[in-house]
């Protein structure tokens, strides 16, 4: 039946990470501390980021090949720690503040009331520094709940970089402790960019991390557009402290991988890094950097409007899952097209739904059954009132 096609592949019910076996039971539970779909468990085991002939993975290995060269036998390489974290790991050890967004059930998946599915690999840094690492990268699949586009996905790759100071490094230049870490880690990242893009046109703008400060965040010009590819900057004297480095300084970054393979390989959506399809994955091979991909033929899309009154509990990352976890990644994009509220005070929201296979046409109706499911559900899940 038509129904088949579309299905998502039923995740296994096991899978295993970095050696340590995981049971869907103990990431996906029925229960009002958890909220981990099947659809993300189904992605855990992936690991995209330790292909060598898939994208994110050479792009990986063109960035250790920068560190490896520049900084010969200094950084310690890390691949395979695994995504679940404690809530202390990826929040308090890194000083995100108790009441800060990202740790709402909104904006994380949560295993249960202590363990989230790493939202960074700054998850890992003090860790790292209490087993003794001083220079380190590490690269992982990270986890978030967020709006569907072509940019945005609820697992992406980053890798995080840490280098640690102490004070015969700055002593020997006439910069305090901060501004020395500070003009490094610029010196080596716009040489990164350089390494990977050659003559680009970057800039830096100020940020604000609770880990660092200063805090930097770099645009790359791809495309007549500026875009952010990493954030990073002067780790907080905080965490040094209570991970014995009292007397260093350090800097740090996190990338995106997909932002930046994305520009390095002219890939246009970031489902395509999930895809089995021959057509995208034989265009990539290990060492091969900056091969432009060739698109295939693009199929139409197809789109469809929801409209419902919403109530106070209602958000967009919650419809967003609803509608991943029927269509999967045949939706393509959800956005906000209609809001008004009326002399009631009830709100209304339009959503219109982009349907677009990567791989084949999609016929009308499989594109109406998966409508009709996203309806269904929509209205039981999210208590809305359809119009
Ligand atoms: C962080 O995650 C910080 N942990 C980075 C950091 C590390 C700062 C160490 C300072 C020191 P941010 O949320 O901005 O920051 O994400 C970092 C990068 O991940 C972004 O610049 C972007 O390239 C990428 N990124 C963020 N969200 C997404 C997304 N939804 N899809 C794809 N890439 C994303
Ligand atoms: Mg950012």
């Amino acid at each position: 039946s038509s129904k088949k096609k579309w299905r998502q592949p039923v995740a296994s019910s096991a899978l295993e990470l970095g050696g340590i076996k995981i049971a869907k039971d103990d990431v996906v539970k029925d229960d009002p501390t958890n909220n981990v779909p099947d659809t993300i468990f189904s992605k855990m085991g992936m690991q995209l980021h330790r292909r060598n002939n898939h994208p994110l993975g050479i792009l990986k290995n063109g960035i250790y090949e920068y560190f490896d060269t520049n900084y010969p036998n200094l950084f310690d390489k890390f691949d395979d720690l695994c995504p679940i974290v404690s809530v202390k790991q990826n929040f308090d050890d890194v000083l995100v503040p108790a009441d800060h967004v990202s740790r709402s059930y909104n904006d994380t998946y949560y295993v249960d009331a202590k363990t989230v599915l790493r939202c960074h690999t700054s998850a890992h840094q003090a860790e790292l520094l209490r087993r003794g690492h001083t220079h380190f990268l590490v690269t992982g699949d990270v986890y978030r709940r967020d709006s569907i586009d072509s940019t945005h996905y609820p697992v992406f790759h980053q890798m995080e970089g840490v280098c640690v100071f102490t004070p015969d490094n700055w002593q020997a230049s006439s910069l305090d402790p901060t501004a020395y870490a500070a003009e490094d880690l610029k010196k080596s990242l716009e040489g990164l960019a350089r390494h990977l893009f050659g003559a680009v046109e970057m800039r830096w703008i100020d940020a604000y991390f609770p880990f660092t400060n200063p805090s930097y965040e770099l645009e790359i010009y791809f495309k007549e557009k500026w875009m952010e590819v990493l954030g990073c900057g002067v780790m907080e004297q905080e965490i040094l402290k209570c991970n014995g480095r009292s007397d260093s300084v350090a800097w740090a970054f996190g990338l995106g991988l997909e932002r930046l393979a994305m520009v390095l390989f002219d890939i246009p959506d970031i489902r395509l890094f999930w895809t089995n399809d021959e057509r995208f994955t034989s265009q990539f091979s290990e060492g091969q950097m900056g091969v432009k991909f060739k698109p295939f033929s693009k199929y139409p899309p197809c789109y469809k409007d929801i409209s419902f009154w919403i109530n106070e509990s209602f958000t967009e990352n919650n419809l967003c899952e609803v509608v991943r976890g029927i269509a999967g990644d045949l939706v393509e994009e959800v956005v906000l097209i209609d809001n008004f509220t009326n002399k009631k005070g009830l709100t209304s929201h339009c959503y219109r739904i982009a349907y677009r296979s990567m791989e084949r046409s999609l016929t009308d109706e499989e594109i109406n059954n998966l409508q009709w499911n996203v309806r269904e559900q929509v209205q039981e899940k999210l208590n809305v009132v359809l119009r």
